[in-house]
């Protein structure tokens, strides 16, 4: 008998109605409804209303924080993975690294964690400006969050347009435009002028859902964790743009088969574009840089 769901109670050997059983194996499958997933208490249909609703409201913000981040030239990249990947470990090499090849580019970073301000005391000894936001329980990032972190960055108060170019790609800027925070917002520029990096709670699951405003989910794989994520994950590597595959060098000490993860991920998601680094030998380190900086040529 069922003590925790509110839903009807079933006799032994029999299963709630929410669950798809396997007849030949006997798995079960709770995300097999309209809902895709299963909440004690809650049928189907109202587990749909409640995550369109809640869902919706992020969106809205995420769609102002997308026009605001237009509006100061400034492209966001959410990066997300499950613990451990090496999402710190990439963007405190990342960030050195623009230190040398793009000097003049402002560059901040929203690092989301449940509890300590560990990573971005790491961002921060960089050099780089970083604001910590803790989730408590919470095990994503949601777009108030980043609005109201990104409102406390100085790219949010410096990047107005104002400088000029350090590379030249030959198109116009929109003129300078007053910012009381009654600002009109112009449309989306083509390429980089600031750099926002927003790293998501190491989490698989629930950081696919949640639209921040970002130009791209960046998935970040690391190659000790199985190729075979993107199928465990499908969620995941269908909202990133890019897969980055990490801790390369551990390569020759693994099983890992690099084209078959490519090709799960491919499978899930024909359009993700994939790159191989390693974060703390330095492979791969300048194509990434590229992709950061040339965001006009990735693909829509
Ligand atoms: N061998 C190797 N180890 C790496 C690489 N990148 C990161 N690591 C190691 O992986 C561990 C986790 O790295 P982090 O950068 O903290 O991972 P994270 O994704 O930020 O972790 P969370 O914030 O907890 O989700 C550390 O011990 C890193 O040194 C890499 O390219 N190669
Ligand atoms: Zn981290
Ligand atoms: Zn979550
Ligand atoms: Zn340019
Ligand atoms: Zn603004």
């Amino acid at each position: 008998m069922c003590v925790v769901c509110g839903c009807s109670t079933t006799a032994a050997g029999e299963v709630h109605e929410h669950v798809a059983v396997n007849a030949t194996t006997g798995d079960l499958h709770y995300g097999a409804g309209s809902a895709r997933v299963s909440v004690p208490g809650m049928g189907q249909a109202r587990a749909i209303k409640l995550e369109t609703d809640v869902l919706g409201a992020n969106n809205q913000i995420a769609a102002a924080n997308r026009a605001h981040f237009a509006a100061h030239g400034v492209t966001a990249y959410n990066l997300v993975s499950s613990p451990g990947s090496g999402k710190t470990t990439l963007l405190c090499a990342t960030l050195r690294a623009l230190k040398e090849h793009a000097p003049a580019l402002p560059v901040a970073v929203i690092e989301g964690d449940q509890q300590t301000s560990n990573d971005a005391d790491r961002i921060r000894a960089t050099g780089t400006p970083a604001i910590q936001v803790n989730t408590g329980k919470g095990c994503h990032l949601d777009a108030q969050m980043v609005a109201d972190a990104f409102a406390r960055l100085d790219l949010h108060a410096h990047a107005h347009h104002t400088h000029e170019h350090t590379h030249g790609h030959g198109h116009d800027h929109a003129p300078d435009h007053s910012h009381g925070h009654e600002h009109d917002h112009v449309p989306p520029h083509t390429h980089a002028e600031s750099l926002l990096f927003i790293e998501n709670v190491g989490n698989l699951v629930c950081p696919a859902m949640w639209d921040l405003g970002e130009a791209g989910k960046v998935a970040i794989l690391s190659v000790t964790e199985g190729e075979d994520k993107p199928l465990k994950y499908p969620d995941m590597f269908a909202a990133a743009r890019l897969m980055i595959l990490n801790k390369v060098d551990l390569l020759p000490y693994l099983d890992f088969d690099v084209p078959k993860c490519i090709e799960y991920a491919q499978r899930v998601n024909p359009g993700i574009e994939v790159l191989l680094v390693s974060a703390t030998k330095g492979t791969g380190m300048d194509a990434w840089l590229d992709w950061l900086l040339h965001p006009q040529e990735q693909a829509a």
